[in-house]
């Protein structure tokens, strides 16, 4: 039976975003400058765009904006992941998606841990990008077996933590007196901790292996690389970002600028290089540095449907086969010049991208319908939609892209990243086994959401029926 003094996972869930975010504020000085800067150009977008307002009104999304988050996290075993995915269902987290980040030279694999209900979405979409280390992909054995070793004698989650999920898997949630310690501890898995478990030489080791490797077995815990604030012009604060002393990547990733903004846009700063101190054999420390959490902002849009997506992979391949974006942002102009015309071929209106099953919407009916009950019985959602009776809005794309995702990487761990691991197999089981549960699909996942309003409607105008025909059976 649920405890009745057991707290909400989507009340724990805006206590955890909100101490997240503060304790990223004061550990990286720029996030907090770039939050200021987002909050800005979206007041300003917001109070120019009157039709923009209206409909993040509708849909409620208005409140959830200034406050919605994206984070990514790098785990190294996978028994951190194991925890990580109980920790975040407390909070009202589930996987969902596998990004296989190796096709991209990076050593990892991930799942994206979010809300799946539109009710919970609504109240907090924070979502966090949780990637495993791949340790077989780490060619030097001797090298490998160093990290494992290093890897298996660190335990992120403290004995309290483990207990406390432990009772609230039993209880059926995190009860009021627990939820500040809970919270303390969850956040304190993800803060900086600059006392590395490795030596120089060591950290020097992994690093020339691949950045991300030192990034992950060096250190302590799993510290939070970026967290990302959403925007609705991601252009403007792109622009800005240099006068307020934050130097952005050279390309913002994923679609172009659109009148009907498509999936997920993401731009980020370059991360900061930080005091570390290393561990020596003389027991104590020897100073020096890493660089690996930077901040990012995106721009979310319409989820599309598979038919959508590959369309959208194939207009991106398209571009990428005339041009890549050079990291020194040398070609910046041009990149855009040549996305934005292969993606002209991206039908850009909402009537054309739900016509042509493209995307995602939800369904309502409108408030303002005049309801002829006789006329508009047992019609088709397309015949509500075509009397003016039911309207649609797109439905938010929630997940992540891998090309965009491993750009992001990319940038922040220099652009020099080689492809190291090209030919490596994907490993979707494997990564679900140590998850101990199965990512969800995430085109299920929308389709659903779509199907749901789209019943909701039909039985909205079926009520006004039955409600008709009871009226009439009393009249007989
Ligand atoms: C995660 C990069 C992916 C995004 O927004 O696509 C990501 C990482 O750098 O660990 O956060
Ligand atoms: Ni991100």
């Amino acid at each position: 039976m649920k405890n009745p003094q057991v707290v909400s996972s989507d009340s724990l869930r805006t206590q955890f975003v909100a101490a997240m975010s503060a304790m990223y504020r004061s550990e990286v000085p720029q996030y907090e400058s770039l939050v200021d800067l987002v909050e800005q150009v979206n007041e300003q977008e917001l109070l120019n765009n009157p039709t923009l307002e209206q409909s993040l009104r509708h849909s409620n999304s208005l409140e959830r904006m200034a406050e919605e988050r994206h984070g990514a996290i790098r785990l190294g075993k996978a028994e951190e992941l194991f925890n990580v995915r109980r920790l975040f269902a407390l909070l009202g987290m589930q996987p969902v998606g596998y990004y296989d980040l190796a096709v991209a030279g990076i050593p990892v694999h991930s799942t994206a841990f979010r809300p799946v209900q539109s009710s919970a979405l609504a109240v907090n979409a924070f979502r966090v990008f949780t990637s495993l280390l791949r340790t077989d992909l780490i060619e030097d054995q001797d090298l490998r077996q160093r990290a494992e070793a290093v890897l298996s004698s660190r335990h992120i989650f403290s004995p309290q933590l483990l207990q406390l999920m432990d009772e609230a898997e039993q209880n059926g949630g995190i009860t009021a007196d627990q939820s500040a310690t809970f919270i303390e501890l969850a956040v304190g898995i993800f803060r900086w901790q600059d006392e590395a478990l490795v030596d120089t030489e060591l950290y020097q080791q992994l690093h020339d292996s691949h950045r991300l490797i030192a990034d992950v077995v060096s250190f302590k815990g799993p510290h939070i690389n970026h967290l990302t604030p959403t925007t609705v012009n991601i252009d403007r604060v792109q622009t800005l970002m240099p006068e307020k002393g934050i130097t952005p990547k050279a390309v913002i990733e994923g679609p172009p600028r659109r009148n009907c903004p498509i999936l997920l846009r993401q731009t980020s700063f370059k991360a900061l290089q930080e005091p570390v101190k290393f561990a020596n054999q003389q027991g104590d420390f020897e100073v020096g540095s890493h660089t690996a959490r930077f901040g990012e902002i995106e721009q979310r849009g319409i989820a599309l449907t598979e038919k959508g997506q590959a369309l959208y992979n194939q207009l991106l391949n398209k571009v990428r086969e005339q041009i890549t974006p050079n990291p020194d942002g040398s070609n910046a102009a041009e990149y855009s010049a040549v996305l934005e015309s292969v993606f002209s071929a991206f039908p850009d209106s909402y009537c054309e991208l739900r016509e042509q099953q493209l995307a995602f919407f939800n369904y309502s009916v409108r408030q303002d319908a005049i309801v002829d009950v006789a006329a508009n019985q047992d019609k088709t959602i397309e015949e509500l939609i075509g009397l003016n009776l039911v309207r649609f809005d797109p439905v938010i794309y929630e997940d992540f892209l891998p090309v965009s995702a491993a750009g992001i990487f990319q940038s922040n761990l220099g652009d020099t990243a080689n492809n190291a691991t090209a030919g490596a197999t994907s490993n979707q089981s494997l990564f679900e086994s140590q998850l101990g549960a199965q990512v969800s699909d995430y085109f299920a996942l929308y389709e659903q959401q779509q199907q749901v309003s789209i019943d909701n409607c039909l039985s909205a105008f079926q009520q006004v029926k039955s409600a008709a025909q009871q009226s009439l059976a009393k009249a007989v």
